[in-house]
């Protein structure tokens, strides 16, 4: 097991286009150190949800645990969403633009196809704050992020405040 270094945004490899999983990958041992090693960054960080993209892997793929004691983690390969409805307001973190939270309006309720961590097919219908997290995450991997929602000149505040934060952190 290791922690993975997660990119920081503005840096311009969170803006790639993730490929999809060869299903045949998903079952070896590269994979599946990956799975956990992206679980054990999550955990740590702490977040809810992590992206193949956020550490600079550029494959169709997230893991998620939305529950309080950390006792259900999923793995999505290769996601889908097949449905959605409604609509939700969250205020929205990220580990990629660390100390920034903004409200997003997303669907209220979705339904998603992916392949598990053993390669296997499955379906869900997910609400709240899972139904989020897939969507945020399924951003990562078009190289999307939170922080595009908000107005140009709110996103350049993000960034200013970011470098400042490093700067001192230095
Ligand atoms: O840990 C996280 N919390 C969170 C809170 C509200 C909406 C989305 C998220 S995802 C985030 C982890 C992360 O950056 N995943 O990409
Ligand atoms: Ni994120």
């Amino acid at each position: 097991m290791a922690l993975l270094p997660i990119l920081e945004f503005p840096d311009p490899r969170l803006r790639t286009k993730a490929a999809p999983v060869d299903p045949a990958w998903v079952p070896g041992e590269e994979a599946q150190r990956l799975f956990d090693d992206m679980f054990e960054t999550m955990y740590e960080a702490p977040g809810i949800g992590l992206a193949a993209t956020q550490v600079d892997v550029h494959r169709r793929f997230m893991v998620i645990d939305v529950s309080e004691d950390r006792s259900q983690p999923l793995v999505f390969i290769n996601p889908e969403i097949t449905a959605r409805s409604g609509e939700q307001v969250c205020q929205e973190g990220c580990l990629s633009v660390p100390g920034i939270y903004a409200d997003v309006t997303r669907a209220g309720a979705i339904t998603v196809k992916a392949l598990d961590r053993k390669g296997a097919a499955f379906e869900m219908q997910a609400v709240g704050l899972l139904a989020v997290c897939i969507q945020h995450e399924m951003d990562h991997l078009d190289g999307k992020l939170f922080v595009d929602y908000l107005s140009p000149l709110k996103r350049e505040m993000v960034r200013k405040k970011l470098a400042k934060a490093r700067r001192s952190a230095a």
